[in-house]
């Protein structure tokens, strides 16, 4: 089953929006595989967002990654990935829709709540840099039954 790593960004957790967005993944139907409240190092910042190290705004972005807590979550369910990015909206909150969490909750590009992993690859990556523990076995009985 597909997973995917989603991430309520300081601006969204000081701004007391963790149930509100966590509501919409999880009334979906999304399973919870893991969760968890941490500040993040520099390194791991820089880490998880490596590929945008030659950006103009990487320095920025750690700056804000690194800034307060964030809260860490591992989803599981069909096509969670794509449909994570939909639920989330553009990365710019111009350009997201009303009904998304980045259309609905915020206005700037760099201060834009959530991040979701775009594409099953760096889902898995995502997954292993912030849950090198590994996942919680949470599978509910009643969809098991169809999976
Ligand atoms: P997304 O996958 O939607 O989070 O988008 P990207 O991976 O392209 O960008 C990661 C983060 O970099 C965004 F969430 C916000 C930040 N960013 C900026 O601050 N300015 C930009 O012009 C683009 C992205």
């Amino acid at each position: 089953m597909e997973r995917t790593y989603i991430m309520i960004k300081p601006d969204g957790v000081q701004r007391n929006l963790i149930a509100p967005i966590l509501e919409r993944f999880l009334a979906k139907g999304y399973i919870l595989r893991g969760l968890k409240f941490l500040t993040v190092s520099k390194s791991l910042a820089e880490t998880h967002y490596a590929d945008l190290s030659s950006k103009p705004f990487f320095g920025a972005l750690v700056e804000y990654i690194t800034s307060g807590p964030v809260v860490a979550i591992a989803l599981e369910g069909k096509d969670v990935v794509a449909q994570g990015r939909k639920i989330i909206g553009a990365t710019n909150p111009a350009a997201s829709a009303p009904g998304t969490i980045r259309g609905d909750f915020c206005i700037e590009v760099g201060r834009n709540v959530i991040h979701g992993s775009d594409s099953v690859e760096s889902a898995e990556r995502e997954l292993g840099l912030w849950f090198p523990e590994g996942l919680v076995d949470n599978t509910p009985v009643l969809l098991s039954q169809i999976y």
